[in-house]
């Protein structure tokens, strides 16, 4: 993507001192990185630890540098391919439900990535946090950054924004990257084989990985800190999403009241927010793109299901990556069972 200049930062030069210091600084840092192949042809940089598309630690460092977070912030965390799309919609229906109709509700005509802002994305525009600094509170705001490379700020028990964060079976990630990058390559690049991704994926070399240690960023953080970080499984969203809802609700600390419960606005936002009603709204079937990532709306649903990785996955495939998996969650408490 980097190749398309999605995330080139065209005033920079206009920003003031501060900015211009974080901008030589991300310059002197980029090319001594350790660089690895990327997914769909950007390369992917390691940067404390973490392999990451320039943009991603552009704007990780901008964060640090100049992102001045409130108490009120809503934070949709999520490592790619975890239900970004889902969750979105879920926090935005929760916590606007007294703004809108469900019959004419916003998510019928936007992709949730329209109507949450992408930290990092974000930053990019006019190469400031302007943007995000003119949002009224609460502001909702979604990244895929691990909770490390958050500053203190953000992360620490004193300041009072919150994180939600979803995660998913590897397994499932895995082929839902594998999809979504063949989809991004250009014409006339070959495709990405399975092999190739499996391979990349075990090294923990995919965007914002490795996987593993994304997870365990917030896990932990939701263990020392569960007034500020609510973790949540994609599978245990697919199970139970009327009580997960209600867990994320209570969470932002704007439970359901009896008289919601008696109008069934749960029932509502969780039919809302439902794969097979989101994938049928014609503005994610189309080639609509957001202004902030022009990938078309389409390519972030493909199935939508728990365990798709049974139909791609070789037995030997799966067997790695559940030792992998089993190995870096040893001893932590969290498991994807
Ligand atoms: P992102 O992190 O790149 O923004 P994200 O939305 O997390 O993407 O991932 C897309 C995945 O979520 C797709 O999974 P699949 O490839 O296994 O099918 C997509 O189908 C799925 N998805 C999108 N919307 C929903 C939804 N409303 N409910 C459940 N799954 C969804």
């Amino acid at each position: 993507m980097e190749n398309s200049n999605f995330f080139a930062i065209e005033k920079e030069l206009k920003l003031d001192e501060g900015y211009q210091k974080t901008y030589k600084n991300v310059d002197e840092l980029l090319p001594i990185l350790p660089r690895s192949k990327g997914w769909w042809l950007d390369q992917l940089l390691q940067y404390q630890g973490f392999w990451l598309s320039t943009y991603g630690i552009r704007g990780s460092m901008l964060i640090n540098d100049h992102f001045n977070p409130r108490p009120t912030d809503i934070i949709v965390a999520t490592s790619p391919k975890c239900g970004t799309t889902w969750l979105r919609a879920l926090v935005f229906c929760i916590i606007n439900r007294n703004s809108f109709d469900f019959s004419d509700h916003p998510l019928r005509k936007a992709n949730p990535r329209d109507l949450v802002h992408f930290l990092e994305a974000n930053i990019r525009g006019d190469g400031s946090t302007a943007s995000i600094d003119g949002l009224p509170s609460p502001r909702l705001l979604s990244t895929h950054l691990p909770y490390s490379l958050f500053p203190e700020c953000m992360t620490d028990d004193t300041s009072a924004c919150r994180f939600v964060y979803i995660c998913r079976d590897p397994k499932d990630v895995l082929v839902s990257k594998w999809h979504f990058a063949n989809k991004l390559r250009p014409k006339g690049v070959p495709p990405l084989s399975l092999e190739e991704a499996f391979d990349l994926f075990c090294q923990g070399v995919s965007h914002y990985g490795p996987f593993w240690d994304h997870v365990l960023g917030y896990w932990k953080a939701s263990l020392e800190s569960p007034k500020k970080v609510l973790c949540l499984k994609y599978e245990d969203v697919k199970k139970e999403p009327l009580g997960c809802t209600r867990k994320v609700a209570n969470f932002l600390g704007v439970p359901f009241t009896p008289e919601e419960e008696n109008k069934e606005i749960v029932e509502e936002i969780v039919k809302l927010c439902s794969f097979e009603n989101m994938s049928n709204q014609d503005v994610n079937k189309s080639d609509t793109r957001s202004q902030e990532i022009p990938i078309p709306n389409s390519h972030f649903f493909r199935k939508g299901e728990v365990g798709d990785w049974v139909n791609h996955l070789s037995p030997q495939m799966s067997e790695i990556l559940d030792q992998i998996t089993e190995q870096k969650f040893q001893g932590t408490g969290f498991s994807f069972h």
